[in-house]
C-alpha cells in the first residue's frame, strides 16, 4: 500500500478542520518503522521541545466497587479484585498532592471508579481540586460520565483537565464495555468542552484489537474539533480477574507505531507514555519518546496497579537528556 496519508480537510465555515481518516492512519501504521519514527520526530520537533517531558502523577480518590464491566478494569463490580475504599478525606489527598509536587510533578490526577459522580460527591471533589490547586499544581480528575451542571461546578472549584477516555475503536467497543456506549463517552467530552475545561483522552491498546481498529481509535481522537490537548496511550495492565487478564501481549514495535502515529494525526497535543510503563524497559521507553511521546505518570502507582519509582524514571531522564517540564 501507498503510505501518503494526507488528512482530508472538510468543506466548512473557517478556520478548516483537519480529518483524518483510518485508511490515511492505517497507511501511516504500515510505514517502515524508520520512516514512521522519523516523521514522528519531524512533526515532534516542528510543534514542541524535543527534550522536555511532562509529570503527572495520579491519585485513586475511590477505589472500587464500580457499576461499569470494562473488561480492563480492576475496579469494576463486575470482575474487579481490589479492595473498595470510600472516597478519601481532602486532607489525605492534599498530602498525596504535595509529595507529589516535591518530587517533581506538574500535575495532579484524581481518579474515581464511579459510573459518573453524584451532586453530593462534587462537594469533596470541588474541594480537593481547590485544594490541590492552591499548592501551585495544574489539577486534573476522572470521575466518570457528567450530568448537566457538573462539569461547570468543577471548571468554577479551579479545575484544568478533565480525564475521560474514547478507550477503544467504536467497532470493538461493545466487546470490551458493555454497561455504556462510546457516545455517551462523547456526551460527557461535549459537556467537558462546553464548560471550558481542557480535555484529557485517550485509550488502550493491546486488548486483542486489531491494527485497523488502532487507527480507528486514533482517528476518531484526533478528528475531535480541536483535539484533546493530552492523549494517554495506555498499554493494558492485565489485571488479575478482570476478562483480560490473559490478553496476548502487544508487540512492543506495534506500542510504538501507536504512539508515532498518535504524535502524527495530534501534533500539538500533548501524547502521554501511561499505563504499561513497569513492564517496559528503558529501550522500548526511549523509543516511545522518540516517536512523540512527551508526557508520563510520574510515581510508583497509577490507580491501583503499579508503575515506575520516581529514582527509575530520573534515572532514565538523566541517561536520555530528558528534563522534566
Ligand atoms: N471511572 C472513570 C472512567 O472510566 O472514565 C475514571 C477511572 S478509569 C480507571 C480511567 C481510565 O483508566 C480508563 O478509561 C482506561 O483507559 C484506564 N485503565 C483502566 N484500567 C486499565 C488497565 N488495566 N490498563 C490500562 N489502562 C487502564
Ligand atoms: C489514563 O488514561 N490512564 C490512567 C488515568 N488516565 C486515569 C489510569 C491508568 C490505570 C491503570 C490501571 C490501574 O492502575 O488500575
Ligand atoms: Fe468503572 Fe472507570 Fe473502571 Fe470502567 S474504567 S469499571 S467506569 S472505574
Amino acid at each position: 500500500m501507498t503510505a501518503t496519508a494526507t488528512p482530508l480537510t472538510t468543506v466548512s465555515a473557517a478556520p478548516p478542520a483537519l480529518r483524518w481518516t483510518t485508511e490515511a492512519l492505517v497507511a501511516l501504521f504500515e510505514l517502515p518503522f524508520n520512516d514512521l519514527l522519523f516523521r514522528a520526530q519531524q512533526v515532534h520537533r516542528q510543534n514542541h521541545e524535543a527534550n522536555a517531558i511532562q509529570l503527572s502523577t495520579l491519585l485513586s480518590i475511590k477505589t472500587g466497587g464500580c457499576s461499569e464491566d470494562c473488561g480492563y478494569c480492576s475496579q469494576s463490580a463486575h470482575h474487579g479484585e481490589v479492595e473498595r475504599e470510600a472516597l478519601l478525606e481532602v486532607d489525605e489527598v492534599i498530602a498525596a498532592a504535595q509529595a507529589a509536587k516535591d518530587k517533581g510533578a506538574t500535575r495532579f490526577c484524581m481518579g474515581a471508579a464511579w459510573r459518573g459522580p453524584k451532586d453530593k460527591d462534587l462537594d469533596r471533589v470541588t474541594d480537593m481540586i481547590e485544594a490541590v490547586k492552591a499548592l501551585g499544581l495544574e489539577t486534573c480528575v476522572t470521575l466518570g460520565m457528567l450530568k448537566q451542571g457538573q462539569a461547570e461546578r468543577l471548571k468554577a472549584a479551579g479545575l484544568d483537565y478533565y480525564n475521560h477516555n474514547l478507550d477503544t475503536a467504536p467497532e470493538f467497543y461493545g466487546q470490551v464495555i458493555t454497561t455504556h456506549a462510546q457516545s455517551d463517552r462523547f456526551d460527557t467530552l461535549g459537556q467537558v468542552r462546553d464548560a471550558g475545561l481542557k480535555v484529557c483522552c485517550g485509550g488502550i491498546v493491546g486488548m486483542g484489537e486489531t491494527r485497523r481498529a488502532r487507527a480507528a481509535l486514533l482517528a476518531e481522537l484526533a478528528n475531535m474539533s480541536p483535539p484533546p490537548e493530552s492523549v494517554p496511550i495506555n498499554q493494558l495492565v492485565p489485571m488479575p480477574g478482570t476478562p483480560l487478564e490473559n490478553a496476548p501481549p502487544l508487540d512492543p514495535f506495534e506500542f510504538v507505531r501507536t504512539i508515532a502515529v498518535a504524535r502524527i494525526s495530534m501534533p500539538g497535543s500533548m501524547v502521554r507514555l501511561s499505563a504499561g510503563r513497569q513492564e517496559m524497559s528503558d529501550e522500548l521507553q526511549a523509543l516511545c519518546f522518540l516517536a512523540g511521546a512527551n508526557s508520563i505518570f510520574y510515581g510508583d502507582k497509577l490507580l491501583t496497579a503499579g508503575n515506575p519509582e520516581a529514582d527509575r524514571d530520573e534515572a532514565l531522564f538523566a541517561r536520555l537528556g530528558l528534563a522534566a517540564a
